[in-house]
């Protein structure tokens, strides 16, 4: 099934939401593919950013983003990329629509909470930079079936 990359920022721990924030990924019937804490370096912060590196905000992005550390997540759903972003909302979460989790869980367009994956194509890119091999996990979710209906199940899943 399709694979989405999350980073739940350092704001967001801070700010004691990161719970709320999965239980949304959770409550919307996303698997949780992997999911880990770690500081992220200069290296894999140019690497992550390498589009917005030569920015002048770029020096903020990256003191918020050392600022502590983050949650990396991988999540598995029908779609996965498209819906994750859709749920996570546009970039300045001043702009971002009530109940997406930018737009009802910050004010700031760099203190945003979470980043996600923009394509299939970047998602497996970013998945590979943040997860190694092992800290991914294959299970069976009881429920799969009450999530999905029967002509999803044989195109998405099976
Ligand atoms: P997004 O995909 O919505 O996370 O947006 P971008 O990849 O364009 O931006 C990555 C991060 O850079 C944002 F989450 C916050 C920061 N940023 C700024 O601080 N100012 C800007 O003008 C644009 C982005």
């Amino acid at each position: 099934m399709e694979k989405t990359l999350i980073l739940i920022k350092p704001n967001a721990i801070q700010r004691g939401i990161m719970g709320d924030i999965v239980t949304r990924f959770e409550r919307k019937a996303l698997r949780i593919a992997g999911m880990k804490m770690m500081f992220l370096t200069d290296e894999i912060l140019a690497e992550h950013y390498a589009h917005l590196v030569e920015r002048p905000f770029y020096p903020y992005l990256k003191a918020s983003m050392q600022a502590g550390p983050v949650i990396a997540l991988c999540l598995e759903g029908a779609e996965a990329v498209e819906t994750v972003r859709q749920m996570v909302g546009v970039t300045n979460s001043r702009k971002a629509l009530p109940g997406t989790i930018r737009g009802d869980f910050s004010m700031s367009g760099e203190q945003n909470v979470v980043h996600a994956s923009d394509s299939v194509e970047n998602a497996l890119v970013e998945i590979n930079r943040f997860f190694k091999e092992g800290e991914l996990f294959e299970y069976e979710s009881a429920v799969t079936r009450f999530e999905y209906g029967g002509e999803e199940t044989l195109k998405y899943i099976k």
